[in-house]
């Protein structure tokens, strides 16, 4: 067996040993400084792929680093395992979401220790077990309590395909993030979490979060969207009613030619004149049709009508007519906007379009904007114009000025506006965590009696896909007496996003098997913040957003006292492949494909684009297959090498086989040395020969550990250890320095091991070690071995560079003097002259004065 690599073998010895001697569980009986290591955990779909191989084969190189640094690390594994998919297998397939579930986790659990991934499996758990969920339920009811979960009617996005509900986070260009369908609004009652509470600590905190990529702060901070801004009141004319307006641009007031209110504003019923009674409701019927997405979009066609009423421009006395605008959205700011066309884009082209007038309020500082002559709104800076007392200032200042004269006048107020919304977290759906409550006719909404949790999910019931939620139908789940007056009630039968289990998991983590409540403090304590988190860029307002958000309810509930859930966070690339077409059979497999013809048809098959693995585009490697044929360490190290983890990896089967063969170097450069070294010492003796060698391994080790600490920079790691292996194979002096070789051979293996650590560990003990490699803690190498013998001194005749010679570090001035007076170029410009005078600067230069 030493001779051969086997990776079967290897493999399935080290999994056994790991399992059985629980190599991975932490503990917080240590002296040692922790370090929490997480990867975003999956959804049990039931099979790993390749994105999944290398988000964690990323995290397992770090957590591996980390404990041979001596860190207690802890890196545990669990289940995102509620969710929709396990809802459709149901439907398609009749099997039920809790069994199609848990074997989905036995499989993938089983997939996964095939990768040598070193978890804490003791921690492990899958939310959609009561024992989880009945915690969320808990803070939930605790939130509700303190009003952070409230119940409201809204228009929300209603997802036809899913039958459900989604957040705001949740909607990509007006479409499911899951389904990809298109979003309608539709009017519901709904659970919310009050995330508008913490909108300015969570946008404080983007600024502290200096371990985070600047794109997903960036991400988070638009989303929150904080602006400040005024509101200003104006006047309807021939009433006494005000209509309230947001804008962010108080110094353009003077600008606005006229008003434009959302459909939906509640004022437009008195508003309209009855004359334009028919034309609005035909509007109003008109916009209830566009996609409410689509209605914030920039090309969106601009469509509006008059109502008939005017108001008055608190500024100027000036009276102005009212608008309905399909771009003026009720949700944002007040509803209602004051126009502004020579100066917004949007309202620009409502002027045009209705023949409103504009003026210009605003001027560059060398340009004479004319507004019959805009061809665009001019939205810059410049100087007031047209503005009455205000004319002359800078538009900055303006803004504050304005301000304060409305301020003065009664009729505006400084304001401080959020993009972000409250988070919406109940969905028609069954697998989920059911929400705690109970409605009563004469009580309302009753929270569910902290001693009657948890709600558990009821598993008797049939999925047939039609009809909604199976819940709102079950009764025996539903009918329940008020826990206040004990009337006949009805349970909530709405489950929660599936997003808010992820919300906490990591916190729960540290304490997985508590009973007595969601965390054990000193455990979340100890362990909490996540000091890195990996995972995909997909989630940078959802899941890392909310996840923040719960980790701040979970202090403020008193449960952990922890502000940010994570303090270093990695996004990692995708994995991407060729796609592969026939033109009769559509996309195919890989192993569809023989010498480029479609083994069904032998037409010749088109090479597509490089595409994200997906199997709508069966662009797809199974990491199964890729084990079963290579090992677990070389699809690690191939995922690892390929590129760094921040981009995206291309998939290439040579670069598969390129790994294969080093470990299979690798594997022989130990098995061949093994008798020459075996009783060989490492010492700090090293023979000249063994210099070259000795300074290689230093440097390796060097290179490596500054690589992964911090930078990630796993593809250059592996490239110098491939390096230093190409160093060994080229080593002539091996049979008189078994010290130097066996230092290079444990360096390498060392080094290896928290990309590959199966062979490391094999490897190691075939060098003789009792303990493991990961046990033996992590290289540190020697500054003073990194020194070259060498040095280059660049000489000179007369100021000018004429040629360059290498010398021992050691060398005196007398055999520096004559080495650079030798060389050939320096020769040619010293012959025939009279060397005055030799500066020696040491380990510089030689300059040589001729006259
Ligand atoms: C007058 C004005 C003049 C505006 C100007 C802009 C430029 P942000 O920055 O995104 O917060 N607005 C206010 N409420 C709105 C709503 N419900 N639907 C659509 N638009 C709305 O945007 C604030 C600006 O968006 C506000 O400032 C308002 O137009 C518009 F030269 O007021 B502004
Ligand atoms: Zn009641």
């Amino acid at each position: 067996m030493d001779n051969q690599y086997n990776p079967k073998d290897v493999e399935s010895k080290w999994q056994d040993i790991w399992q059985e001697k629980q190599s991975f569980c932490a503990s917080m009986e240590s002296a040692k400084e922790k370090y929490y290591l997480l990867e975003m955990f999956p959804y049990p779909s039931g099979r790993i792929h390749m994105g999944h191989v290398r988000n964690y084969a990323i995290g397992d190189v770090v957590a591996r680093f980390k404990r041979m640094q001596g860190f207690n690390v802890l890196h545990p594994m669990g289940w995102d395992a509620f969710g929709m998919p396990a809802e459709n297998a149901a439907i398609e397939h009749g099997i039920h979401p809790a069994k199609w579930t848990y074997e989905n986790i036995d499989s993938m659990r089983r997939q996964l220790k095939k990768i040598g991934l070193s978890y804490d499996w003791k921690r492990e758990f899958a939310t959609c077990n009561a024992d989880y969920y009945r915690w969320e339920q808990l803070v939930f009811l605790k939130m509700f309590e303190k009003g952070l979960a409230y119940k409201k009617g809204s228009s929300v996005n209603w997802c036809e395909d899913c039958q459900t509900v989604l957040a705001n986070e949740q909607v990509e260009d007006g479409c499911c993030w899951r389904c990809h369908n298109q979003v309608q609004p539709k009017e519901l009652e709904q659970w919310f979490f009050k995330i508008t509470n913490y909108a300015d600590e969570l946008l404080e905190w983007t600024d502290k979060l200096s371990g985070w990529p600047e794109r997903v702060l960036s991400m988070q901070r638009n989303w929150i969207g904080k602006s400040y801004g005024c509101e200003i009141d104006f006047e309807v004319s021939g009433g006494n009613k005000k209509i309230k307006v947001f804008t962010t641009r108080p110094d353009t007031l003077a600008g606005a030619t006229f008003m434009s209110l959302a459909p939906e504003h509640p004022m437009v019923e008195e508003l309209v004149t009855a004359d334009q009674k028919n034309a609005v409701d035909d509007f109003i019927a008109a916009v209830e049709r566009q996609d409410k997405a689509d209605r914030t979009s920039g090309d969106l066609e601009k469509i509006g009508i008059f109502t008939g009423s005017y108001c008055v421009n608190p500024l100027n006395g000036e009276k102005i007519p009212v608008f309905l605008a399909n771009f003026v959205l009720m949700g944002y700011g007040t509803g209602a906007v004051m126009a502004v066309p020579a100066h917004d884009q949007r309202d620009f082209e409502f002027a045009k379009k209705y023949h409103l007038p504009m003026r210009v309020v605003i001027q560059p500082q060398d340009v004479d904007l004319v507004a019959e002559q805009l061809t665009e709104a001019f939205p810059e800076s410049g100087f007031l114009v047209n503005s009455g007392q205000f004319d002359g200032i800078d538009n900055e200042s303006a803004k504050e000025k304005i301000a304060a004269f409305l301020v003065e006048l009664g009729a505006g107020r400084k304001t401080v506006n959020y993009r972000l919304r409250d988070w919406g977290v109940s969905r028609q759906r069954y697998w989920g965590t059911p929400i705690p409550i109970i409605y009563c006719q004469d009580c309302g909404a009753v929270p569910v009696p902290e001693e009657d949790l948890p709600v558990v999910l009821p598993t008797d019931v049939e999925l047939t896909g039609e009809g909604g939620s199976p819940l709102a139908r079950h009764q025996e789940f539903l009918q329940v007496p008020c826990p206040k007056c004990g009337k006949q009630a009805r349970r909530e039968s709405d489950t929660f996003d599936t997003f808010v289990e992820s919300s906490w998991y990591f916190a729960r983590y540290t304490c997985p098997d508590y009973t007595d409540g969601p965390l054990e403090k000193n455990a979340a304590n100890y362990w909490l913040p996540v000091d890195q988190y990996i995972g995909g860029i997909e989630h940078a307002v959802m899941h890392l957003l909310y996840a923040r958000f719960y980790t701040k309810i979970l202090r403020d509930l008193g449960l952990m006292d922890v502000d940010e859930p994570f303090t270093n966070l990695l996004t990692q690339g995708m994995v991407c492949k060729e796609t592969q077409r026939c033109p009769e059979h559509g996309w195919l497999y890989p192993e569809q494909v023989m010498d480029g013809k479609c083994a069904l048809c032998h037409q010749s098959v088109e090479l597509g684009r490089t595409e994200k693995m997906s199997k709508s585009k069966k662009n797809v490697i199974d990491p199964n297959q890729l084990i079963e044929q290579y090992g677990a360490d070389t699809a690690r190290l191939f995922s690892l090498f390929a590129a760094p983890p921040e981009k995206d990896l291309e998939w290439n089967e040579q670069g598969v086989e390129g790994c294969f063969r080093f470990l299979n170097r690798v594997w022989r450069a130990v098995a061949d040395h093994r008798e020459l070294i075996a009783t060989a010492e490492i010492s700090a003796d090293i023979s000249a020969e063994g210099t070259d060698l000795h300074r290689k391994v230093h440097q390796t080790i060097k290179k490596v550990s500054t690589d992964i600490d911090g930078s990630f920079h796993f593809n250059t790691a592996i490239a110098a250890v491939m390096e230093l292996v190409n160093a060994i194979y080229a080593f002539k002096a091996a049979a008189d320095n078994p010290g130097v070789l066996r230092e290079a051979l444990e360096a390498v293996v060392c080094l290896l091991n928290p990309f590959v650590p199966h062979i490391s560990e094999e490897l190691w003990q075939l060098l003789g070690h009792e303990q493991s490699v990961e046990a033996s803690g992590w290289p540190v190498w020697d500054e003073s071995a990194l020194v070259t013998d060498d040095m280059t001194l660049v000489i000179q005749v007369n100021g000018k560079v004429r040629g360059k010679v290498n010398v021992a570090v050691t060398a005196d001035r007398q055999t520096i003097e004559a080495e650079a007076l030798a060389e050939e170029n320096v020769q040619r410009f010293i012959s025939g002259k009279e060397v005055r005078k030799i500066i020696v600067v040491p380990g510089r230069l030689v300059n040589i004065v001729v006259g």
